[in-house]
């Protein structure tokens, strides 16, 4: 089915009255005043919070029922007087803050798959994911129309302009069951190119309510977001948990030290969640900022009651230095796109510095060898999980969702140890997966981007310990005949071609990969290389 509309809602010509959030109270006929439970879960708990804050952006300051009443109108300008979107892939590249919110819950109450674009990704990508979900239509702010009309062209498909999207229009919207599929998020893995993390609306329920229960979110609580938007951590456990709880969640467009710790001194934060590279990017500026500010920021710092490390590693030399300077000993917990969250240290006792906890309620964790059976306790296993949280396929990929399985237990390909009850993750079970600033990145993806620059003959990533990036990405090149490339001619070239954490920012340039006897790149000598050049 495609969307039955003209292909181009954003022309700057089209005159709709502005939007104007807090003029209230009058919902629109499609939104009830009494409880609707034809809605996903999370929208009907909205309509009980009503006129809570919700949502503080750059923009202003927006209720609860100021969500349901844009999202109202997003689905109903999504349906254009069809009935349902039925599972129609909405693709949106929107700043963080209240539209975002906007966007997402009305693809979500028109029937469609929401598929939330990585800002700053060069086209390509936005392309691919584009083309990869046949999105049936694509929503923008205005910054973003230049960027998605002619994705949008390309492929004869609506594009709608956000701020368009909310005026006042009536629609009947359909019922959504919670086993519908909701969402789909890229996430990086053993095939080359991305793959779509399909989740039901029944999943992301789950993922969120466990995170409520275990870390004890309430109304009470506020929280600053500053994670991309494209993504579980700052989508599910952020934004998501903030407003099932009926809490408020600031939007910050993108992450800014100065500004976190600006945020951090107002002293109205409860929780912060962010990746280990931000928890060094703070340490650092808390590092150059003056004694007494210094005084004043570990001071309201610790005042928050929750402060949760996750995505990747957590450094225990970074867990330290965060508690010498906040008090706090940061939750570190263990997720996937795929699952959600899994594994947690616990919100009320002690938690174990390098590990990530147990088990969350209700999700089932196991460690198998490489025959899928259990491993004798204390002896390291694949983490392979099972439950609710669990999502439910890869996009438009069967075969990889088969392969992602064994006997119903998702294979993570993480490797862990139980010690005492409570995981140690110790590495992962491909090298050509790595994590770098909490992204995960595919080494064949950048292999076979950069085998398109002419002067490369050859080349291997691989993933390098850093105390910024947990690893950064290295490239050894061997040029063809008579070329040259520097480090920055590279990383010039690749961010055309790819988003900025992805492009490498160690250049080795060899006459000869390592290769074993059958001829395969041999990846953990790539990385002794560059191991013993710095
Ligand atoms: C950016 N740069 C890098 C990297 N990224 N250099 C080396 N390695 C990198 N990984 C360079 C850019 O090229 C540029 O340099 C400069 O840093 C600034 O780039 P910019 O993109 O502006 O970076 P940033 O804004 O400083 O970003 C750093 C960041 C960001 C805030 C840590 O990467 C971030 O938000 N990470 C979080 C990702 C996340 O949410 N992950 C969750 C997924 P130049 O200008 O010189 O070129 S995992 C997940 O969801 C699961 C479920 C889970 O468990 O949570
Ligand atoms: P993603 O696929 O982007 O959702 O990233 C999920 C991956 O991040 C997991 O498979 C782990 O490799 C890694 N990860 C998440 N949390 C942690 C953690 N606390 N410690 C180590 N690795 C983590």
């Amino acid at each position: 089915m495609r969307l039955h509309h003209p292909p181009d809602f954003s022309s700057p010509g089209r005159q709709h009255p502005t939007f104007a959030p807090c003029d209230k109270p009058s919902f629109s006929p499609y939104i009830l005043p009494m409880a609707d439970t034809s809605l996903p879960e999370l929208l009907i708990r909205a309509q009980s919070h009503g006129q809570r804050t919700a949502v503080i952006d750059s923009s202003g300051t927006y209720t609860y029922n100021d969500l349901l009443r844009a999202s109202g109108h997003v689905a109903a300008a999504l349906l254009a007087g069809c009935d349902d979107l039925r599972e129609e892939r909405i693709a949106f590249l929107i700043t963080p803050g209240f539209h975002w919110v906007a966007v997402l819950w009305g693809i979500w109450r028109a029937g469609g798959i929401a598929v939330p674009l990585p800002l700053g990704s060069p086209a390509a990508e936005l392309d691919y994911i584009v083309h990869d979900t046949r999105a049936a239509a694509l929503i923008g702010d205005p910054t973003a129309l230049e960027t998605l009309r002619p994705l949008a062209a390309k492929r004869d498909v609506a594009v709608f302009c956000v701020s368009e999207m909310l005026t006042s229009v009536d629609a009947i919207l359909p019922d959504i069951a919670s086993e519908r599929r909701a969402m789909i998020l890229y996430t990086s893995g053993t095939t080359s190119r991305p793959k779509g993390v399909v989740t039901a609306h029944a999943n992301i329920a789950w993922q969120i309510t466990s995170l409520i229960d275990a870390w004890e979110w309430t109304t009470k609580d506020r929280i600053l977001l500053f994670l991309p938007l494209h993504h579980v951590h700052g989508i599910i456990n952020v934004v998501c948990c903030a407003l099932w709880a009926g809490a408020i969640c600031e939007m910050l467009p993108r992450f800014d030290a100065a500004v976190v710790w600006d945020r951090i001194a107002s002293g109205k934060l409860t929780l912060l969640m962010a990746v280990p590279t931000i928890y060094v990017r703070l340490i650092a500026a808390w590092d150059a900022a003056s004694p007494e500010r210094r005084t004043l920021l570990g001071q309201r710092a610790a005042e928050l009651r929750l402060m949760v490390s996750g995505s990747a590693a957590l450094p225990v030399s970074t867990l330290e230095r965060w508690r010498e300077i906040t008090g706090h000993t940061l939750l570190e917990r263990y997720g996937m796109t795929e699952i959600g969250m899994a594994l947690s240290n616990s919100y009320r006792n002690e938690r174990v510095p390098g590990s990530v906890g147990r088990p969350l309620p209700g999700v089932e964790v196991q460690l198998v060898n490489e025959r899928g059976e259990p491993v004798a306790l204390g002896s390291p296993g694949e983490i392979e999980v099972r439950g609710p949280n669990v999502f439910g396929e890869y996009w438009n990929k069967p075969d990889a969702t088969r392969e992602a399985f064994r006997d119903g237990w998702f294979r993570t390909g993480d490797t862990a140890v139980v010690e005492n009850g409570i995981y140690r993750i110790l590495g992962r079970t491909n090298i050509d997966i790595l994590k770098t600033g909490g992204h995960k990145v595919s080494a064949l993806e950048i292999e076979e981007a950069l085998r398109e620059h002419p002067a490369v003959s050859e080349c291997a990533v691989v993933g390098v310990p850093d105390s910024e990036w947990g690893e950064r990405i290295a490239a050894a090149l061997v040029l063809t005949q008579g070329s040259a490339l520097s480090l920055e001619e590279l990383r010039t070239w690749a961010k055309s071609r790819m988003a900025a954490h992805k492009c490498p920012s160690r250049l080795l340039l060899l006459d000869a990969l390592p290769r074993n006897a059958m001829g395969k790149v041999t990846k953990p000598a790539v990385k002794t290389l560059f191991e013993n050049q710095s």
